[in-house]
C-alpha cells in the first residue's frame, strides 16, 4: 500500500495525532461517515449562517464556501457589515472543513457600493477610529487569508468594494459594460490609503495603478478586463459555474505550498500596515474630520441623491 494512502486511512481512522494527518487537499474527498449516521441517510453536505448582512453557505463535500452580501440597497460597508464580513471570514478560516470561498452579492446589479459613506460624515473622532480599525481588520484578514477566495463580481464595485475584490486571489466579473469597477475615491475628494494603492499596484502593476488612482476611474466591466483589474469576463448566466471551475482549479493544488506562496507574494504589503496601523488610523481622522474633506463627502452624497430624482 502506497505511504500516503496508509496515512489517509490511518488519518481518518483518528489513530494518527493532527500534526500527521493527510493534508488539507486530501480532506476535500470529504469526512468518513459519522457512526451515528443512520445508514441509508446521506449526509448533510451543507451548513449555513446568516447575520443582517451577508448569507454563507459551506458545502462540506467541496470545503467551498459561497458568501452572499446582502445588505440592501448598495452593500454599502458600514460598520456592521465590516464586523459581519471580518466574522463570518474568521468563522471560515476555522473550520477545517472550508478551503476555499466565493464572494458575490445577493442583490442585483451592485457587488458592494464600498465603503459607508454616512460612517465618514459628521461622527466623532472615536467613531472614525471604530471605524477605520474594523476596515483594516477586514482588509488584513481577506487579503492574508489562507483560503481560496474568488470575487464573483456581479456588478457596480466602487472604492472599497473593488478593494474587496482586489484583495481576492481571482476575480471573474459580469461582462455587463454598465457595471463598472475602480478607486474612485479621488472623484469624491479623498485619497485611497497606502495599503489600497498597494494591493491596486500588485494586481494592475504601477503604471495602470496611478492614472487610475489620480483619475479616480471607475471602469467599466471590458475596460477592467482588459486592464488585468479582473481576470475574466463571462455573462450573468455563467457567473457563478465559472467560479466554482476556478475554485476547483486552485483547490486540486496542495493547500500548504499554494497558502505559502500566497503569502509570499502579500506579505510584504500586509506587514506594512501590521507596522503603521495606529499612525494609519490617526492619519484616516486627521483627514476625514476636516472641513473641506466633509464637505466634499456632503456634496457627492447630495449628488447621489440628486441623481436619482
Ligand atoms: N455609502 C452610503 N450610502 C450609499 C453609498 C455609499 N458608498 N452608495 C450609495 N449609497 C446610497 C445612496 O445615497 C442612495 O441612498 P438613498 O436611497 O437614501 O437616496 C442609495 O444608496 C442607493 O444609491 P443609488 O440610487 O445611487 O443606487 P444605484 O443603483 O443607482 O447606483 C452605485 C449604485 C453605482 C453603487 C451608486 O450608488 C454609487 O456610485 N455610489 C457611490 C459609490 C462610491 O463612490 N463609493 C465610495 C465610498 S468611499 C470608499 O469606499 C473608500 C474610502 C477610502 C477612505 C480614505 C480616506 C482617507
Amino acid at each position: 500500500m502506497a505511504a500516503a494512502t496508509l496515512a489517509r486511512r490511518l488519518g481518518r481512522s483518528g489513530v494518527l495525532p493532527l500534526c500527521c494527518r493527510p493534508p488539507a487537499w486530501d480532506r476535500a474527498r470529504g469526512p468518513p461517515p459519522s457512526p451515528l449516521q443512520p445508514p441509508g441517510l446521506p449526509l448533510a453536505p451543507c451548513r449555513s449562517f446568516s447575520n443582517n448582512k451577508i448569507q454563507v453557505e459551506l458545502d462540506e463535500s467541496s470545503g467551498v464556501a459561497m458568501m452572499k452580501f446582502k445588505s440592501p440597497p448598495v452593500n454599502s460597508l458600514s460598520l456592521e457589515f465590516l464586523t459581519e464580513f471580518s466574522i463570518s471570514l474568521e468563522k471560515l478560516e476555522n473550520d477545517r472543513a472550508c478551503r476555499g470561498v466565493i464572494i458575490t452579492s445577493a442583490l442585483p446589479k451592485i457587488f458592494s457600493s464600498g465603503l459607508d459613506i454616512t460612517e465618514m460624515c459628521g461622527k466623532s473622532v472615536e467613531h472614525y477610529s471604530e471605524f477605520w480599525r474594523a476596515v483594516q481588520e477586514l482588509w488584513l484578514r481577506l487579503y492574508g487569508s489562507n483560503l481560496v477566495t474568488v470575487a464573483a463580481v456581479n456588478g457596480s464595485s466602487p472604492a472599497g468594494g473593488c478593494l474587496v475584490a482586489l484583495s481576492c486571489d481571482y476575480r471573474i466579473m459580469t461582462d455587463n459594460p454598465k457595471f463598472s469597477i475602480g478607486l474612485n475615491e479621488a472623484q469624491l475628494g479623498i485619497v485611497a490609503p497606502f495599503w489600497f494603492k498597494d494591493t491596486f499596484v500588485n494586481v494592475v502593476g504601477h503604471r495602470i495603478a496611478e492614472c487610475s488612482l489620480q483619475l479616480g476611474s471607475l471602469h467599466p466591466a471590458p475596460e477592467a478586463h482588459r486592464l488585468g483589474l479582473v481576470d475574466e469576463l463571462v455573462s450573468e448566466e455563467k457567473l457563478m459555474e465559472k467560479a466554482a471551475a476556478v475554485m476547483a482549479q486552485w483547490l486540486a493544488l496542495p493547500d500548504h505550498a499554494r497558502q505559502l506562496t500566497k503569502t509570499m507574494m502579500r506579505k510584504a504589503v500586509l506587514d506594512r500596515l501590521v507596522a503603521h496601523r495606529e499612525e494609519d488610523i490617526k492619519n484616516f481622522i486627521t483627514f476625514i474630520s476636516k472641513e473641506s474633506i466633509q464637505k466634499s463627502l456632503r456634496m457627492y452624497m447630495e449628488m447621489l441623491k440628486k441623481k436619482k430624482s
